[in-house]
């Protein structure tokens, strides 16, 4: 069997299928897995949840640049049980014929993967949209599961009443048989049962827990605002945060919008009334995380009561962010902008540096790879994005990709580049926006059609066309830049000359070099003159000891913010040449 993996895995490296390398990590066996994953949540509303900062965020690493390939619920679900952005997923929509449940490819993803690497695979609470309602039998339970427990459509949506699929059976849960019962609350206990249960055993677990909250649901409410959907409260909860003052930063209720596509200009300004009840709408849907924190306490105390904390890589996060008037969008989500596309990402566990945060950029097609990497298996499909343990690792390390954000809604469709500081996004009527994000956070200024920046346009434009129709490595493809050393070979006698090399050397707007973790020089333009050409530095390495071997790091910044690091590994001379010159 053992010999049957390995033919496997050569398999699949051949052909250029294989993700994960490594799985070789300091652990003593391979750990569980929680991906805990909240509906509709902002970064912003992480400040809810201090147990989630206590549980996971201190004891592990926070990106604070974590964003999704489609916001909406069910695109970015299939992407994170796929590792492929929605272009490849075909999962475009919360309904056929541009996506929902029956779209994803249920025999070839990431809980079989799993499977075949030796796991143990459990989901609870809301698969993808349409679970239940859009496929003709709700006993259909997806292939890849061994402990299956998911809401069916549209019960999903009511947090006092629901029908779970538990491995093909349905049972009905609160209604007038349970009074008082609630969804996220139960979603917690059951969670805890099933860690009691599968804790301790030779097969480590992957445990895909969904939380419905803060998303929008059932009963109504007597503070519901009208025209907005609110999530549903326990009584615990109610208005713990109605003092709370919606936050009205420089894009809420934007002013000037003359600037933005059509599907914004088209836009009233939002009356005190409409921003009233957006405020209720916000206090409700932070209110409704209170109890995924209380819960994500206990299910930590239940990992930790089993002797399995240590062992359980912990993945927080959300489907897609959500807009409270940014924009003048009271509600809503899929668009380009910031608080529709950045969701919380936080992991925890072996392998992850205890109290940190990294600011590259990572993406819920991150997800897969990453839980493979972690799992030691293998993808079946090409993957889109990359495992986020080397980031974990190296904090220095750059990979220079872009991000691809894409969108698809009732008249509104685009594909969009993130990079560390620029944003252009490209609507199918033509209409197109750039954001310089370092200078302009809010997106109030649309850069598109502003002369000077005609040359990265046309760049990010070009790079978007390659992109959007990407799949694997090409989607994460690294900017075309090398470095020449100077000697090319041999140990190094106290300095080098260190030349960037590729086309886009062009691009280049700031190289920084370091020897040894020490930064030993930095090529940058003068004034506002650009960066001469060509690229290059004598690099001093006199501090690294004789003999040994150092890496040398090239860290190359690019007009549009991109970020990008090369690596070359040295030894200095153990007979000090250069030192006796
Ligand atoms: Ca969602
Ligand atoms: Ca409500
Ligand atoms: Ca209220």
């Amino acid at each position: 069997m053992p010999r049957l993996l390995i033919t496997l895995a050569v398999v699949l490296a051949t052909f250029g299928l294989a993700v994960s390398a490594s799985a070789q990590t300091a652990a003593p066996e391979r750990p569980n897995i929680l991906m805990i994953m909240t509906d509709d949540q902002t970064v912003e509303s992480m400040r809810a949840m201090p147990e989630v900062q206590r549980l996971i965020a201190a004891r592990g690493t926070t990106f604070d640049n974590s964003f999704v390939n489609f916001s909406l619920c069910c695109p970015s679900r299939a992407t994170a049980f796929t590792g492929q952005y929605s272009h490849n997923t075909h999962v475009q929509g919360l309904a056929p014929p541009l996506g929902g449940y029956p779209l994803l490819n249920t025999t070839n993803y990431l809980p079989l993967w799993l499977q075949q690497a030796g796991y143990r695979t459990m989901h609870l609470g809301k698969f993808l949209n349409g679970y239940g309602s859009q496929n003709p039998d709700p006993h259909e339970v997806p292939a890849g599961w061994d402990v299956w427990q998911a809401s069916i459509d549209p019960s999903t949506y009511d947090f006092t009443r629901f029908t779970l699929n538990e491995n093909g059976t349905l049972v009905d849960y609160g209604g007038s048989k349970n009074p008082g019962m609630y969804q996220t609350d139960f979603y917690t206990q059951r969670a805890r049962q099933l860690i009691d249960r599968y804790a301790g055993s030779a097969r480590p677990f992957f445990f895909s827990l969904a939380y419905l909250a803060p998303h929008h649901g059932t009963p109504l409410e007597i503070d519901d605002p009208p025209g907005l959907k609110t999530p549903a409260l326990p009584g615990r909860h109610e208005n713990a945060f109605v003092n709370e003052l919606l936050p009205q930063p420089p894009s809420f209720n934007e002013f000037d919008v003359s600037d933005k596509p059509s599907y914004i200009r088209r836009r009233a300004l939002l009356t005190p009334d409409k921003v009233a009840n957006v405020q209720e709408e916000y206090q409700q849907r932070l209110e409704s995380l209170l109890a995924v924190d209380e819960g994500i306490r206990r299910v930590v105390a239940e990992l930790e009561e089993v002797g399995e904390l240590q062992n359980t890589l912990i993945i927080f996060t959300s489907d897609n962010g959500f807009l409270h008037g940014e924009h003048r969008i009271s509600a809503g989500k899929v668009v380009a902008y910031e608080p529709s596309i950045r969701v919380p990402l936080i992991m925890a566990g072996p392998g992850v540096p205890a109290g940190q945060h990294r600011k590259q950029l990572a993406v819920n097609a991150d997800l897969s790879p990453t839980i493979l990497d972690a799992a030691g298996g293998f993808a079946g499909l090409p993957q889109d994005g990359r495992s986020l343990f080397p980031l974990l690792r190296d904090r220095g390390l750059r990979w220079g990709r872009d991000v691809l954000i894409e969108g698809r809604s009732t008249g509104l469709s685009f594909n969009a580049l993130r990079t560390p500081r620029f944003k252009y996004v490209k609507y199918r009527t033509g209409t197109t926006e750039l954001y310089d994000l370092s200078r302009d956070p809010d997106e109030l200024q649309n850069l598109a059609r502003v002369k000077r920046y005609r040359p990265l346009r046309m760049e990010m434009y070009k790079r978007l066309n390659r992109l959007k129709r990407c799949r694997g490595a090409a989607c994460y493809a690294a900017p075309k830049l090398s470095m020449r050393l100077k000697p090319a070979r041999g140990c190094v006698p106290g300095a080098l000359r260190v030349r960037m090399t590729g086309p886009a050397t062009k691009y280049l707007s700031k190289v920084a070099f370091y020897a040894g973790g020490r930064r030993v020089g930095l090529v940058r333009p003068v004034g506002t003159a650009r960066l001469s050409r060509p690229v290059q530095r004598v690099v001093p390495t006199r501090h690294v000891r004789a003999g040994r071997r150092f890496k040398l790091r090239a860290k190359a910044t690019f007009d549009d913010g991109r970020l990008m690091t090369l690596d070359r590994t040295r030894r200095s001379c153990a007979a000090r040449a250069a030192d006796r010159s």
